[in-house]
Parts: C-alpha cells; sequence; structure tokens
C-alpha cells in the first residue's frame, strides 16, 4: 500500500507532472517560470507530507490545505488568468496534472491508513461476550414483569398464545360487544376515563380492561382461539388498593365442545403451576359478569393462622380471578355462532397475584420507581422462567 502512495508522486513514471524538460521549456517565460517552479516544489513538499502523514486527520488537513477552496494548488490555479493563452494552457494542464497525482495520493494513503486505524481501535475496543456481567450492573426485572414473565410461560405451555391490543378503545369493544348495557355502573364517569370522541364522533375510552383485545381477536380469527391477554388496564380509581393504571391478564379459550370442565381444569393447574403448591385447594364460586354465562369466582386455599398469611391448605379462601363460560351474545358481536362454538375466559389482576405470591404489602410502589424498592422486590435479569428451567426457583 505504501508502495502505490509512492508511486503517484514519482518524479519519474509516466504520470510525473513535472520533468527537467518541462522546467527549460518554459525558463524563457518569465512569470509562468515561477509559476512552475513553484509548482515543483509544491510537489516535493507535498509528497514528503503525504509520507509523513500520520493519522487519517492529519491527510484530511493536507488535502483541505493543498486542495481546498482556499487551498495551495488551488490559489496557484487562480493565479493561471495573469498568463498569455499558450502558456495559460501549458501551465494549467501541469497544475490540473499535479492536482489530480495529490487527491490520489492521499485517497490512496487514506485507504490504507483508514484500515490500518480501524484495525488497531478494533483491537483496543475488543469485547468478551462470555465474560460475566460487570458486578456493578444492578438493573433488576419489575415484579409486574417477572409475573407476566411467569405467567405467560405457563399458559404457553398450555397451548396458548400472547394477544395485545390498544390501550385506548372505542365504547364499543370495551362496553357494548362485552355485553354490558348503557346503564350498567362500570360505563359511569367514575370508573372509566373517557376521551374525546374521534373525527368520525365515536365515543372513547381507556381500557377498563383487556377484553377489548378478545373481541378483536374474535372478530378476527376462526376458531379454535387461545389466548392470553397481559396489559394495562384504567380505571378512575386511586387508594390505598387502587391504582388508576394497573395491570390484568384475560384469557380466552373458543372452540367447538369447550366447556366448564375445561374452565375448571386449566384455572386449577394454572394456580398450582403460579403459586408453586402442587396440592394447592382451588374452589369455584358462582358469579355474575355481563359478558360470561355462567359466570365463577375462584379462590384458592389460604392461612391466617397464628397472623401470618400463607397460601397452601388451610382453613381459608382467597378470591384471585374471575371466569366464566362467553356469553353467546358476545360471541354472536363477534359473528362467531354460539350454536357451532362456545368456550370461556378468565381475568385476574397482576399486581394482586404478584403481591401474594411474593409477599409484597403495598400497591403504591409499584409505580415509585423507588430504587431501593425495586432492588429489594426485582428480579435478576437473565433468570427468565420458563416451565424446563422452572418459575418458582
Ligand atoms: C373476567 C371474568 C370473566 C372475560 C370475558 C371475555 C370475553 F371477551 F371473551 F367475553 N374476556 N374476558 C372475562 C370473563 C373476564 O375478568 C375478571
Amino acid at each position: 500500500m505504501q508502495g502505490k502512495v509512492k508511486r503517484g508522486l514519482s518524479c519519474d513514471g509516466p504520470l510525473c507532472a513535472f520533468g527537467p524538460g518541462d522546467v527549460a521549456r518554459v525558463r524563457q517565460g518569465g512569470k509562468l517560470v515561477d509559476e512552475m517552479q513553484d509548482a515543483e516544489s509544491l510537489k516535493l513538499e507535498l509528497i514528503g507530507a503525504v509520507e509523513n502523514a500520520s493519522t487519517v486527520d492529519a491527510l484530511e488537513e493536507l488535502r483541505v490545505s493543498a486542495l481546498g477552496r482556499k487551498g495551495r494548488i488551488t490559489e496557484m490555479m487562480k493565479g493561471l488568468g495573469a498568463l498569455d493563452p499558450d502558456q495559460r494552457r501549458e501551465a494549467g494542464q501541469a497544475l490540473n496534472r499535479l492536482k489530480d497525482e495529490v487527491a490520489t495520493a492521499i485517497d490512496t494513503a487514506k485507504t490504507s491508513m483508514g484500515d490500518a486505524e480501524l484495525e488497531a481501535r478494533l483491537l483496543q475496543e475488543r469485547v468478551d461476550v462470555t465474560l460475566p456481567p460487570r458486578p456493578e450492573s444492578r438493573g433488576s426485572i419489575h415484579p409486574i414483569t417477572q409475573t407476566i414473565d411467569e405467567l405467560t410461560a405457563i399458559f404457553c405451555e398450555m397451548g396458548f398464545t400472547v394477544a395485545e391490543g390498544p390501550h385506548i378503545e372505542s365504547d364499543f369493544y370495551n362496553f357494548t360487544a362485552l355485553n354490558i348495557p348503557p346503564e350498567h355502573p362500570a360505563r359511569q364517569e367514575q370508573d372509566t376515563f373517557y376521551l374525546p370522541p374521534d373525527e368520525s364522533g365515536t365515543p372513547r375510552v381507556l381500557r377498563t380492561h383487556t377484553s377489548p383485545v378478545q373481541i378483536r381477536t374474535m372478530q378476527t380469527t376462526t376458531p379454535p382461539i387461545r389466548i392470553i391477554v397481559p396489559g394495562r388496564t384504567f380505571r378512575s380509581d386511586h387508594d390505598a388498593t387502587h391504582s388508576p393504571m394497573f395491570h390484568q391478564v384475560e384469557g380466552l379459550v373458543i372452540d367447538k365442545a369447550t366447556h366448564m370442565g375445561h374452565l375448571k381444569g386449566c384455572l386449577i393447574d394454572f394456580c398450582r403451576a403460579f403459586f408453586g403448591v402442587d396440592d394447592l385447594p382451588v374452589r369455584f364460586r358462582p358469579s355474575y359478569f355481563p359478558f360470561t354465562e355462567p359466570s365463577a369466582e375462584v379462590d384458592i386455599g389460604c392461612t391466617r393462622a397464628g397472623g401470618e398469611f400463607r397460601i397452601g391448605k388451610g382453613d381459608d379462601w382467597l378470591e384471585i380471578l374471575g371466569s366464566g363460560m362467553v356469553h353467546p351474545k358476545v360471541l354472536e358481536n363477534c359473528g362467531i355462532d354460539p350454536n357451532e362454538y362456545q368456550g370461556f375466559a378468565f381475568g385476574m389482576g397482576i399486581e394482586r397475584i404478584a403481591m401474594l405470591k411474593y409477599g409484597i404489602p403495598d400497591l403504591r410502589p409499584f409505580y415509585d420507581t423507588d430504587i431501593r424498592w425495586l432492588r429489594h422486590y426485582g428480579f435478576v435479569p437473565l433468570d427468565v422462567p420458563t416451565i424446563a428451567g422452572g418459575i418458582n426457583r
């Protein structure tokens, strides 16, 4: 590579701009003689400078000072105007050759030097990605994220996939399609965040549950359907046990012969896997939701004996989720024939099950980004929950 740089500026080669003959021929030309001699000494100077430059930046500086708008070669070209036409042509051609040679030499040197600099930088900045993380990296996984990862691992093992949808919904997707009548208390101002209607005048809300995603899925998918929908939900409610933004996971299974037995088996398996208690008692209690019929609330066994709360066999029950067989009207609202298909749905609050599982006593710090709380209740980033790896390590 270095050889190439020299060849471009050699005075013996065919590309030579000025030879001894040139100088002799123009010696009688007065001003032209000065011009050509200046050019020759400039060439010698530039050869040396290119050879001595040790960085790409230095070469760039050199290029600007010789060939830039106010560069020395450029300035010499401006001086050509003072010569008579014959001389101007001769000197002009010679200067053009000088310009090309210097430009080529600088480019060639830049390329080889750039390669070398990159090579050196790559060597210096080399990172061994197999090294363990730095001890000072203290980031942790938020309990909400951890809980979503855990329940996703459990439901995916059962054949569910994860679906998502918008936080801003129309009144239709959040209420009407779910068989929630206009006078239902859930629609009232104090529970729902209403937004200005869109361009077509459709009323909009922040979704109060993730069910609109189930509606959208049923509208666009031919059963069988098996989805869970974890995500943010919003209700105008703020006190020690309620946050205006919270998280839910809902699930939906639709097939030709899906029945209450499937609902029970699925949710019992989920509760036992999630809380890591093989013989966890699970109880189904009749309930009411506008979007399911029949509906059931699900309780798990616990004990409060001796002032200590524990999940598992005991003398007490704790409600953790709602469920039911999807109402025929809801199926119809989504274009699914209730005479051909049926299925079940369920929903639960993620903060609540995270607090229960991990013994977190207060809801409010979930959203405080308090670094001490996050360090205390957070999880190791690389320890992603899977069924195979274990979700309750
Ligand atoms: C719950 C309880 C019971 C539910 C129903 C539906 C849909 F869209 F299929 F109708 N999605 N989610 C449902 C049923 C949610 O949460 C406590």
